[in-house]
């Protein structure tokens, strides 16, 4: 479902099992080197969804190699797995044809680093754009757990008009091209809605996949 140009809704994109499979990696991530935590912004307010990072460590606003807001450790290397899975992604929204090689600029989409978002019932995201990236490759949104209302909008303002999405576990989400910019956030989870099968026990799982265009 094509949600704006380069914006794609894939419902029901990743199998239960998949889904188990990402659950217990984020599991496994959340214990270390850098544990999950709320990240705290420079005005003193705190997050209300917690986060581990993969590859390259969000500090906001930049990323580090080493998680100099938590524990100082280096974060865990980024997957070839994962970055297989991103390829896949990018397939399975734009096809093999034209819009994939626009998007990543005729390059081979290499994610180095995924930002895993936990939320609980409360948890919520405020309207923002994600540009600490020095890239403009598509960002993979893969979403697991507890359904949630994702809010999209347009790249110049974080006020209306926006798009409301219901997302599903299971779902994929791409932002590339003229959507990779743009406003969005997640106004509302649903708690309760997940299937059990898929292992998390409560709560909204958020793996985004991510160019950060920074060397090795
Ligand atoms: C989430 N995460 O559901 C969302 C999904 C974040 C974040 O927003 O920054 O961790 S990613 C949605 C996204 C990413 C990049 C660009 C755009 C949307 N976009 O242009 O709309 O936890
Ligand atoms: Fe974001």
């Amino acid at each position: 479902v094509v949600i704006a140009p380069g914006a794609v809704h894939l419902p029901g994109w990743l199998s239960a099992g998949r889904q188990r499979e990402l659950v217990a990696a984020c599991r496994a991530w959340a214990r270390g080197p850098v544990p999950l935590r709320h990240t705290v912004l420079p005005g003193g307010g705190v997050m209300s969804v917690s986060t581990v990072c993969v590859g390259w460590h969000w500090l906001p606003y930049r990323y580090s190699r080493t998680a100099d807001d938590v524990n100082g450790a280096r974060v865990a290397a980024f997957p070839g797995w994962l970055v297989e899975l991103g390829r896949t992604a990018l397939e399975a929204a734009y096809g093999p044809g034209g819009q994939l090689h626009e998007y990543t600029g005729g390059r081979e989409y290499t994610p180095d680093t995924a930002l895993i978002n936990f939320y609980d019932g409360a948890a919520r995201m405020g309207m923002h754009q994600d540009k600490e990236e020095r890239s403009g490759a598509p960002v993979v949104s893969l979403s697991i757990g507890d359904s949630c209302v994702f809010r999209f909008g347009g790249t110049r303002t974080r006020g209306r008009p926006y798009t409301d999405v219901e997302l599903a576990s299971g779902d994929l989400f791409v932002f590339g091209g003229p959507s990779r910019f743009a406003y969005h956030g997640v106004p509302k989870v649903y708690p309760g809605t997940a299937d059990p099968a898929v292992g998390m026990s409560g709560g909204r799982l958020n793996i985004t996949l991510r160019e950060t265009g920074l060397p090795g």
